[in-house]
C-alpha cells in the first residue's frame, strides 16, 4: 500500500508514574509538518523470565531504584539521532533499526520500554498525519487483510490475587467473558453489572472490598475454588445465564508459584503441592463444574513437557493462552505450535519492544489458527493504543482488567467509541 511520506523531525521522552506508581515512559515524536504522536509504555508485575528487558535505574535513591532516567535518555539521544529524518509510516523499518542499534537478543541495551515507547509513538503520529484513526493505520501499514473490523470480547479480570494483590490467593486472575451479546457495548455492560453484583455479594459476606492492581475485588479467600464460587454468584444475581451468556477464564500465572527445585506448584491457598499433571487434573475438575472457557499460564513457562499433556487433555475444551510461555516471541509460539502446545497467544507489546515484532507473533499465531488475547499490563497508564491494536488485527479478545480505574477504563471506552465510529461508517 503506498503512504504519504512524512519525516520524524524530533522525539521526546521523559519520566511519568503509571498505575501503580512506578517510574515510565512517555514518548512524543514530532514530524516535519508539525503532526505530533505520543504514547506510554505500561510495566508487569508477573513477569515472564523471557521477556525483553525493562531498563530501569537500579539508583536505589531515587523511586527505590526504578527510575527510568537511563531509557528516557536512550530515546534523547540514540535513538533520537537514529531516527532523525526517517519516514514515519515506515514502522517496520523504524522497528528495525532500533532492535538493530541495539543489537541483543533482549533489547538491554537501550530498554524494551525505551524502543516500544518510540514504536507506538510513531504509529500515532503516523496514524494523525495521514488522518485516519490508529487501528486503520495499523491494519494498513502491517497488511493485514480482514474484509471487516471486528471488536473484541473483553476477558475482565474482577477477581485479583498473585502478584496484583497483598492477599492468600495463589492464582492471578479470575474473570468474565461475557460472551454471549453481539454488540461490545453489551458485553461491556454485563460485565459491569456482574462486578457490581460481585461487590455487593463481598460486603455482604462480610469480605474485604478493596481492589488490586487491575481493579478487581481482592478479599482474602478460604480456598481457591471459593473465587469460581463468587463468580458463579455475582453473574447469577446480576441475571445472566452462565454459560450461555458469561463464561469464566482465570490467569493462573503459575510460573509465580512453581518451585523448579521440587518440580511442584505450591499452592499456599490450599496447602497443597501439585505436580504438572495434577495441575491439570485441578483445571479438568474446574472445567467440569464451572462453564471455565479459558485457562492462561497454567504450568509454568518452562514446562513444555507438561505443557503437552495439558493442551491434549484440556485443548479441546478450553482456551490455553501461552502469556510467560510465549512472551509475544516469534520464536516461542513458533516452538509452541510445533510441539502442539496450548491454542491461543496472550499478546503483550512490552514483552517484545517494538510494534512491528508484535505483529510478527499476532501474524505468525493467526496462520496456525491460535487465538489472539491482547492485553494490558498490572502497571498501566492513560494510553488505550491496545484497543485498537485489538480491532487491527481482529483479536477475539482483549484482557484490560476489572471495569474500574481509569487506566483499565480508558481501553474499554477506546473500544465503545471504535464501536460507534465503525457503526456510522
Ligand atoms: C498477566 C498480566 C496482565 P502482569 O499476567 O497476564 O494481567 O500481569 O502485567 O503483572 O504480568
Ligand atoms: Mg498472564
Amino acid at each position: 500500500m503506498y503512504f504519504m511520506k512524512e519525516k520524524i523531525d524530533l522525539i521526546h521522552a521523559h519520566e511519568i508514574l503509571d498505575s501503580r506508581g512506578n517510574p515510565t515512559l512517555n514518548v512524543t515524536v514530532l514530524l516535519k509538518n508539525g503532526t505530533r504522536g505520543s504514547a506510554s509504555v505500561p510495566s508487569g508485575a508477573s513477569t515472564g523470565i523471557h521477556e525483553a528487558l525493562e531498563l530501569r535505574d537500579g539508583d536505589k535513591k531515587r523511586y527505590n531504584g526504578k527510575g527510568v532516567s537511563k531509557a528516557v535518555k536512550n530515546v534523547n539521544t540514540k535513538i533520537a539521532k537514529l531516527l532523525f529524518g526517517m519516514d514515519v509510516m515506515d514502522l517496520q523499518k523504524i522497528d528495525n533499526a532500533m532492535r538493530i542499534f541495539d543489537g541483543t537478543a533482549n533489547k538491554h541495551r537501550l530498554g524494551a520500554n525505551a524502543i516500544l515507547g518510540v514504536s507506538m509513538a510513531c504509529a500515532h503520529a503516523g496514524a494523525r498525519r495521514r488522518k485516519v484513526p490508529l487501528y486503520q493505520h495499523l491494519r494498513e501499514v502491517y497488511e493485514f487483510d480482514f474484509a471487516k473490523y471486528k471488536l473484541p470480547t473483553p476477558l475482565m479480570n474482577i477477581f485479583n490475587g498473585g502478584s496484583h494483590a497483598s492477599t492468600n490467593l495463589d492464582m492471578q486472575e479470575f474473570i468474565i467473558i461475557p460472551h454471549g451479546f453481539k454488540k461490545f457495548g453489551r458485553k461491556l455492560q454485563a460485565g459491569v453489572e456482574i462486578y457490581h453484583a460481585l461487590g455487593e455479594i463481598l460486603q455482604k459476606d462480610g469480605l474485604d472490598t478493596d481492589l488490586g492492581d487491575e481493579g478487581g475485588y481482592a478479599p482474602d479467600v478460604g480456598k481457591t475454588e471459593d473465587a469460581l464460587e463468587y463468580l458463579k454468584k455475582a453473574v447469577r444475581k446480576a441475571k445472566y445465564k452462565l454459560a450461555k451468556e458469561i463464561s469464566f477464564g482465570i490467569d493462573v500465572a503459575a510460573s509465580e508459584f512453581f518451585d523448579p527445585k521440587k518440580n511442584k506448584y505450591i499452592l499456599k491457598t490450599d496447602r497443597r503441592k501439585l505436580s504438572g499433571s495434577q495441575m491439570t487434573d485441578l483445571f479438568a475438575d474446574w472445567i467440569k463444574k464451572y462453564p471455565l472457557m479459558s485457562i492462561e499460564d497454567g504450568l509454568d513457562q518452562d514446562a513444555w513437557d507438561d505443557w503437552k499433556e495439558h493442551t491434549a487433555r484440556l485443548g479441546k475444551d478450553a482456551m490455553l493462552i501461552g502469556d510467560d510461555l510465549f512472551v509475544t516471541n516469534p520464536e516461542r509460539i513458533q516452538k509452541g505450535i510445533n510441539l502442539k502446545i496450548a491454542n491461543a497467544v496472550l499478546i503483550k507489546m512490552n514483552q517484545i519492544g517494538t510494534m512491528t515484532e508484535t505483529m510478527d507473533a499476532i501474524k505468525l499465531a493467526q496462520k496456525h489458527r491460535y487465538k489472539i488475547v491482547i492485553s494490558h499490563r498490572s502497571g498501566e497508564t492513560a494510553d488505550s493504543t491496545i484497543a485498537d491494536l485489538a480491532v487491527a488485527v481482529n483479536a477475539q479478545y482483549i484482557k484490560t482488567g476489572a471495569p474500574s480505574r481509569s487506566e483499565r477504563l480508558v481501553k474499554y471506552n477506546r473500544l465503545l467509541e471504535i464501536e460507534e465510529e465503525l457503526m456510522v461508517k
